[in-house]
């Protein structure tokens, strides 16, 4: 039985998803940052080869291109078969990356990191340039268009996180944020450690894509938005739309200690990336500011009970979200024509949490 609260709650929200999932980039400007314009043309004549060259310039939102699956057998469910591309940074990449090692799938499906920082001026690609030689190591490529070029000889949109990678054939197979924790959860049971948790329980599956879709458009995308706004009118829409969602959403972890009840299950996840970068990214940057996380006793609390447990914890690093909204790209840093910001302090994280004494264990 479905919650019937939660699925008229659901049933006024519109998915859109043609909304902004990206973050603003502001390091293309050459007055903002003319180091970056020429190393642009760089790029843009061909001297240094990445997606850059050939991909829409400025193109607007793209949805997930890639949505290859295993629940309908397209994709052979194999083991040390498919790598996850991520950045750290990423609040949808984030998602899989805790997924994958919440079911203990880390054995099985490998993860490959680029760098948050990337060439200055360049847009639409994602480098390697963290590892040895520039290059990943499983995947041999120095960028992750080159896995979605494989892909698709003609691809000329953003070369996206997250991405899986088939490793046999090198090509991107799914892109889609949305359909890959629930596609991890359904078809690699065979897999999935014992003791993990099933993110996406037979039973209340109608709930958790309720909830999902209300935390998709009204915290996950509204902050983009917010930070994105077209006019004061067009911010103000959404900075109201997320902190009566907070608040609401404020009021459902004070009875429950999860979204769901007593299990942990995907929409946390969801929630989580989002509340993750709330103080230090949405808050400051996309001026989404009326409280911040610390503020809401329950959210907060809430929030530091799952960055306690290690897939969440150790999938979560500021310093990449500092470089990403902030730094941007490889321009030596006396040179930014930006600030970093120095707070909020990251190690309240480490502090104890009254999730566990409230609803038990
Ligand atoms: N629109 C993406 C959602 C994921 C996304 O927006 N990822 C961002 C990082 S948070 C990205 O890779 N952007 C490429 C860029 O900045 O050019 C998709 O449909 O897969």
């Amino acid at each position: 039985m479905s919650d019937k609260n939660l699925k008229q709650e659901a049933s006024k929200i519109k998915v859109d998803d043609t909304l902004q999932a990206c973050p603003i980039d502001f390091s293309q400007s050459s007055v903002a940052n003319p180091r970056a314009h020429k190393k642009q043309k760089e790029y843009q004549n061909g001297k240094i080869k990445s997606n850059f060259n050939q991909r829409e310039k400025y193109a607007a939102y793209q949805g997930p291109e890639f949505k290859k699956k295993f629940t309908d057998g397209t994709l052979p469910v194999e083991k040390d078969r498919y790598r996850l591309v991520w950045s750290r940074h990423c609040p949808w990449a984030n998602r899989i990356a805790i997924a994958i090692d919440l079911l203990g799938l880390n054995d099985v499906i490998s993860k490959g990191v680029v760098d948050p920082l990337r060439p200055a001026g360049v847009v639409g690609d994602w480098f390697f340039t963290l590892d040895k030689d520039n290059v990943d190591p499983v995947l041999k490529i120095h960028s992750l268009g080159e896995a979605y070029r494989k892909a698709d000889p003609d691809y000329q949109k953003r070369a996206t996180v997250p991405a899986l990678v088939d490793i046999k054939t090198g090509k991107v197979v799914n892109n889609d944020y949305n359909e890959l924790v629930k596609e991890f959860s359904l078809a690699w049971k065979d897999y999935i450690a014992p003791d993990a948790p099933d993110l996406y329980p037979a039973a209340i599956r109608e709930d958790i894509d309720n909830l999902s879709n209300i935390i998709l458009m009204e915290i996950n995308y509204a902050v983009n938005e917010a930070g994105h706004g077209r006019s004061q009118a067009d911010y103000q829409k959404w900075y109201d739309i997320i902190f009566n969602r907070l608040d609401w959403l404020e009021e459902r972890l004070s009875k429950q200690r999860y979204l769901l009840g007593d299990k942990l299950t995907l929409v946390d996840i969801n929630l989580y990336v989002t509340l993750a970068r709330f103080d230090l990214v949405f808050y400051q940057k996309y001026y989404v500011n009326k409280k911040r996380l610390v503020d809401y006793p329950n959210l907060w609390n809430y929030a530091k009970d799952l960055y306690s447990i290690p897939a969440f914890g150790k999938n979560t690093n500021f310093t990449s979200m500092r470089q990403r909204f902030y730094e941007i790209d490889h321009t030596p840093q006396a040179d930014l024509p930006r600030i970093i910001p120095i707070g909020p302090d990251d190690s309240i994280w480490e502090e104890p949490n009254d999730r566990a004494e409230k609803f038990g264990k």
